[in-house]
């Protein structure tokens, strides 16, 4: 098989699996910059021997509105990040597995050569930028021509035998020029203009037990994990935003409509009375398979946002301004 066939079967498999917005990596783009990776990403995905990594973005609304539970008596609501809410993590996942699935078979080579990762041990927004897709903006997160930086990033990584050849241009447009809209938007000033803070973002703290900074915890408000403020500012989502799952992006599917039902859990809105309640086991039971049951997640750390959602709020749920 030429090279050139095994790159445009690569392409084709990624679009038929729903992933048309991907590029690649090649094998001695992966070796010119193996200072990227830790010494056990680089072992664990067996990097020294990979044909190439395909990265392939998966894009989001970044607002969607999703109704909240229709009961207002466990109010008040805690907000899920769009990206969690409904689990893009795991969709991105199983679109990553149908292309290697299907590579495998092309290919006659095992399921088991291919490595998927997503929210993984690789550095995936540079990977992403070597692939073509993008630049990192000003809020750090990657900024894609199509989806803006409202997209989660996954990889496959290719066996030695699917060698690609071809990488796109690297993208040398700059997006944040003067706009400062994520740095205004930030409740918690963790976008400077010297950079990004991750100690001062809320995501940060979400998953982390124990008391907040004093400055956190006077903006924290009805966050539970994921905080789409950045994202939502960013012009180069607005696109996504307009599109709220509506007939079509760019002429691929809306990201709304590829999603399994099982995928749209937890929903956005959690009552924080009950995450206040509840035994740690029924939480974790209750969030098992959804972006907010990772292991990392501490749920100690839910149930003091709970409490500070619920000290904050005694009123009832606004179903306009969506606030409690
Ligand atoms: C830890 C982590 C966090 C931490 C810290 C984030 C940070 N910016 O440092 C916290 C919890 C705060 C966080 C928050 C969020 N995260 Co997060 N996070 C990660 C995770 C797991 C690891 C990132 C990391 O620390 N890497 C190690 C550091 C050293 O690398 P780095 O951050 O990439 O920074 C280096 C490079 O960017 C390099 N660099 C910059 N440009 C270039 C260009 C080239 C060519 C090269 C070679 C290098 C290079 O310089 C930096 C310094 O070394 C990644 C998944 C992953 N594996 O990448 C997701 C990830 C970055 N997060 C993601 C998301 C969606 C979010 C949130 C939006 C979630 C939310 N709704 O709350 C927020 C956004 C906050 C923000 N403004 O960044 C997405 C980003 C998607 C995108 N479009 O960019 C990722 C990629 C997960 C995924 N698979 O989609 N996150
Ligand atoms: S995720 Fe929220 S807190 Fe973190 S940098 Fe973005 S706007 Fe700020
Ligand atoms: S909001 Fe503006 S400054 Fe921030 S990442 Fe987007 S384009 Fe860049």
């Amino acid at each position: 098989m030429s090279s050139t066939n095994i790159d445009s079967i690569v392409h084709e498999a990624c679009n038929a699996a729903g992933l048309p917005v991907h590029g690649f990596v090649t094998k001695n783009t992966i070796a010119a910059n193996f200072y990227l990776f830790s010494q056990k990403a680089y072992t664990a995905y067996r990097l020294s021997e990979a044909g190439g990594i395909v990265m392939a973005l998966l894009p989001y609304n970044p607002d969607p509105d999703l109704e909240p539970p229709s009961s207002l008596e466990q109010g008040p609501y805690m907000k899920v990040g769009a990206f969690a809410a409904y689990n893009h993590y795991a969709v991105l996942l199983r679109l990553l597995k149908n292309t290697a699935e299907k590579l495998a078979a092309v290919f006659s080579v095992s399921k088991k050569s291919f490595a998927l990762a997503v929210n993984s041990r690789l550095p995936e927004k540079p990977l992403a930028v070597l692939a073509g897709l993008g630049r990192i903006g000003r809020s750090s997160l990657l900024i894609n021509r199509h989806y803006g930086p409202a997209c989660v990033i996954g990889a496959i990584v290719l066996p030695g035998q699917i060698e690609i050849q071809n990488m796109e241009k690297p993208d040398t447009k700059d997006y944040c020029k003067d706009c400062m809209r994520c740095v205004n938007a930030c409740p918690s000033h963790a976008i400077e203009k010297g950079g990004f803070v991750k100690e001062k973002c809320l995501q940060f703290w979400a998953s982390i037990a124990g008391n907040l900074p004093k400055e956190l915890k006077n903006v924290w408000g009805n966050m539970l994990y994921g905080c789409d403020e950045c994202t939502k500012a960013c012009p180069f989502s607005s696109r996504l935003l307009k599109n709220r799952g509506g007939p079509s992006l760019f002429g691929f599917a809306p990201p709304a409509a590829i999603l399994e039902e099982k995928e749209k859990r937890p929903g956005r809105w959690i009552s924080a009375p009950w995450l206040v309640t509840a035994s740690e086991e029924a939480i974790k039971l209750a969030l098992k398979k959804t972006a907010l049951g990772m292991s990392w997640i501490s749920v100690q750390a839910m149930k003091r946002s709970a409490l500070i959602c619920t000290e904050l709020h005694s009123g009832q749920f606004d179903r306009k301004t969506r606030k409690a």
